[in-house]
């Protein structure tokens, strides 16, 4: 045991995100997002998944509270599903009362069972009709402007009971998946054979810069309108993996390490603190990437209150020659899972991305640290799937050592950024309470603590993992 510690009053707990554990996708008015009509596209979800039942918590809020009573989980993030607080989602559409009271009743449950709620606003879900409507993110005066007063709808709502938001989880993701590769909704992509629409080269640039628009304005309303009376803090969840050189002799590789974190984090995370774009991707993308106006920037320099890190893994990076790919997103460079021995860069798991290393996630958070300035972080993401484990029999599956050791290793190595680096961080949420919809990878991928019976009723069984996870933060936890 490491003498590292994490400080008093360190918030740890669970991570989950609406249209993962939802369903009801037609009750009490909410209307489609995004992904309802992303899932109905034939090949797009593996198994043909959707989210019309998930883990159907919008009926079993009193069960899921419970799961996190019995782990010993001092915080909750889960996100709202803006499609079900206005349903069609725009300033001018109506608020529907009944899908804001859902979640304002989840907020009284958790905090009458003395578990804090993080909020996130936005976990990928936006309503469809915004997206037929302008296109969405691609549209950033529309978007901007609807967003603006969706967060200002949530923050009244909700008023002093929340004192952590989230205004986006992961733009990367949105905006990468969702407008170059097309794997996730809404599925646009330079590939035609994805998809007949969409373009690779420009589209995923300008809907990051939406995101970064819309973050800020929305932190300026709870800034000006909010803070003062409900006392809360506002910032972003930002995902990004560690980076190793696939060659750590070749000067290229090590700089393409560091390339490869700004495009995948730097992107967003410069902006909102260094009042810019990284230059390495503004010398690749030229004019693809938008360029801010003077009261943009004004608006998006300091506009986090705390840093929202989502970390899984780590990756060998090699630089590549010449010119860039005009649909290139990594920075021209490979991201790999061996390095130039051949050796992996951590066990296999589940998801074809994910082999983890725990020390990564002590440097990056380092990196960070010392790229903006020592912010405070919460730790909004980390955990892993298991490879096979769906294929197990239900007690060798709750035995899930895998993940119990993975949580070992990644809250040591936050425990060792925190008192050996120097790092100031303050919460973490592991992803995630139960299994879920893992996105493009459908039911087969599971992130969860609880296993989730998808055949039998959605009945939850707490795995091995949640209940060692409290034993471990008890032991790196201060007490005074
Ligand atoms: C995060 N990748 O997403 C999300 O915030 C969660 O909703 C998700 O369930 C979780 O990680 C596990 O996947 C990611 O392909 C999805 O690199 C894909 C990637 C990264 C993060």
């Amino acid at each position: 045991m490491s003498d590292s510690y994490l400080p008093k009053d360190f918030l740890w707990g669970f991570a989950t995100a609406s249209y993962q554990i939802e369903g009801a996708p037609h009750e009490d008015g909410r209307a489609d997002s995004i992904w309802d009509t992303f899932c109905r596209i034939p090949g797009k979800i593996a198994g043909g998944g959707t989210g019309d039942v998930a883990c159907d918590s919008y009926h079993r809020t009193a069960e899921d509270i419970a799961l996190l009573k019995e782990t010993g989980a001092k915080s909750y993030r889960f996100s709202l599903s803006w499609s079900r607080i206005i349903p069609l989602g725009g300033r001018n559409d109506p608020v529907n009362e009944k899908g804001l009271q859902y979640y304002v009743e989840l907020v009284d449950d958790l905090i009458a069972a003395g578990i804090v709620p993080m909020i996130t606003l936005f976990h990928w879900d936006l309503p469809e009709e915004l997206n037929k409507r302008y296109g969405g993110m691609l549209n950033k005066d529309e978007f901007v402007k609807d967003y603006e007063n969706y967060a200002r709808v949530c923050f009244k709502g909700f008023g002093s009971k929340v004192k952590y938001w989230i205004t986006f989880n992961e733009p990367w993701c949105s905006s990468i998946l969702g407008y170059s590769t097309g794997l996730f909704a809404p599925g646009r992509t330079s590939d035609r054979t994805k998809s007949a629409e969409g373009d690779s080269s420009t589209e995923p640039w300008i809907a990051g810069h939406s995101f970064l628009i819309a973050h800020a304005a929305a932190v300026k309303v709870y800034r000006d309108e909010f803070k003062a009376k409900d006392g809360g803090q506002i910032g972003i969840t930002l995902n990004g993996d560690w980076t190793e050189p696939w060659d750590p002799n070749d000067p290229a590789d090590v700089e393409a390490c560091d390339r490869k974190l700004e495009f995948a984090i730097c992107w967003f995370g410069d902006p909102i603190y260094l009042g810019k774009y990284p230059d390495s991707m503004r010398k690749q993308l030229g004019n693809r990437l938008p360029e801010f106006i003077p009261e943009e920037i004004a608006l998006v320099k300091g506009s986090n209150d705390f840093y929202g890190m989502n970390h899984y893994c780590a990756n060998y990076i090699k630089h590549k020659e010449g010119e860039a790919d005009p649909d290139d997103f990594l920075g021209n460079l490979e991201s790999l899972l061996k390095n130039k021995d051949g050796e992996f860069i951590g066990p296999e798991t589940q998801s074809f991305w994910l082999r983890p290393m725990p020390l990564g996630f002590r440097k990056l958070i380092k990196w960070l640290s010392d790229r903006y300035g020592g912010p405070t972080f919460y730790v909004t993401e980390n955990g892993t799937s298991v490879l096979g484990e769906q294929d197990l029999p239900l007690e060798k599956l709750l035995e899930d050592d895998f993940r119990v050791e993975y949580f070992r290793g990644y809250i040591g190595a936050l425990a060792d950024a925190h008192a050996k680096d120097g790092v100031d961080v303050r919460g973490y949420s592991a992803w995630s309470l139960m299994d879920n919809f893992e996105w493009a990878e459908g039911y087969e991928t599971r992130f969860g603590v609880t296993y989730v019976d998808y055949e039998g009723g959605q009945k939850r069984h707490p795995k091995k993992s949640a209940k060692e996870i409290g034993k471990i933060f008890d032991k790196y936890i201060k007490k005074e």
